[in-house]
């Protein structure tokens, strides 16, 4: 394993593995930036792969909730959500075509398997996770039964519900399709564990959205799994504290 640098940008930590000082491979590793918001679970997947691909990476910042978004950020991405990538000039948003490149541009742990199934498997989970878990469990969940509440931002518990009304036929159909060994798809980890990771992780912050998992053996032992690799705990957000 690569040492870890802890970069801190505007009150944002960052782990990321570094180069030794003056190593010439230096300038095209700090080549790559990240824009995105702390708080945001599509962030967190991109900050994830880089991890898991051992690449460092500069964050920058950018709050897509806010209400100065730089005009340099929005010529970058004119639908104004985040994260953005920037590696030598080329920039790529959406997460998922974010996740493949950085899969398929550096070397590394390979994480999108090679087998016609395993890899039909893994783009099907990381399109289940787009299409029908990220608003139930993060937007309505997560967002209005724990972060709304912990920001001291109002929140809404028809949402919540609705959120949690939602949750079991999406945990249960991500439950059909994963495999049954140690990862989503294949015996190694995938951008299928990638994406939903950190949907889960923001999810289960909400009591009863763990209940909701626990419900779900096989995605529950993968998320106790999962959740202790180094590179899931290094690029989790810290979120404010509970109120009292
Ligand atoms: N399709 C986009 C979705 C990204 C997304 O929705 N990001 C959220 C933060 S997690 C965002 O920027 N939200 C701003 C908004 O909804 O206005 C992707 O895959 O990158």
């Amino acid at each position: 394993m690569m040492p870890a640098l802890r970069l801190r940008d505007r009150g944002l930590h960052v782990t990321a593995p570094v180069l030794a000082p003056g190593n010439i491979l230096e300038a095209r590793f700090m080549a790559i930036e990240l824009h995105g918001y702390r708080y945001s679970v599509y962030s967190w997947i991109a900050r994830l792969a880089l991890h898991e691909k051992g690449k460092a990476y500069d964050w920058i910042e950018v709050n897509p909730f806010g209400e100065n978004i730089p005009a340099s950020y929005l010529a970058t991405h004119p639908f104004r959500r985040v994260p953005a990538l920037v590696h030598t000039g080329f920039v790529v948003y959406e997460t998922g075509a974010i996740t493949r490149y950085v899969d398929e541009a550096f070397e590394g742990l390979k994480l999108q398997p090679a087998e016609p199934r395993e890899r039909a498997r893994c783009n099907q989970i990381i399109s289940i996770v787009d299409s029908y878990a990220y608003w139930p469990l993060v937007r309505q969940v997560f967002s209005h039964g724990v972060f709304r509440p912990r920001m001291g931002l109002p929140a809404d518990e028809s949402e919540f519900r609705k959120g949690l009304e939602a949750a079991p036929r999406i945990l249960s159909a991500l439950e059909q399709v994963a495999g049954e060994g140690q990862y989503l798809c294949g015996n190694q980890p995938s951008l299928a564990d990638i994406h939903l990771a950190p949907m889960i992780g923001y999810f289960v912050l909400a009591p009863e959205g763990n209940t909701l998992l626990q419900e779900h053996r096989r995605l529950s032992d993968w998320w106790a799994d999962f959740s202790r690799r180094s590179a899931v705990v290094d690029t989790t957000p810290q979120l404010p504290s509970a109120l009292p």
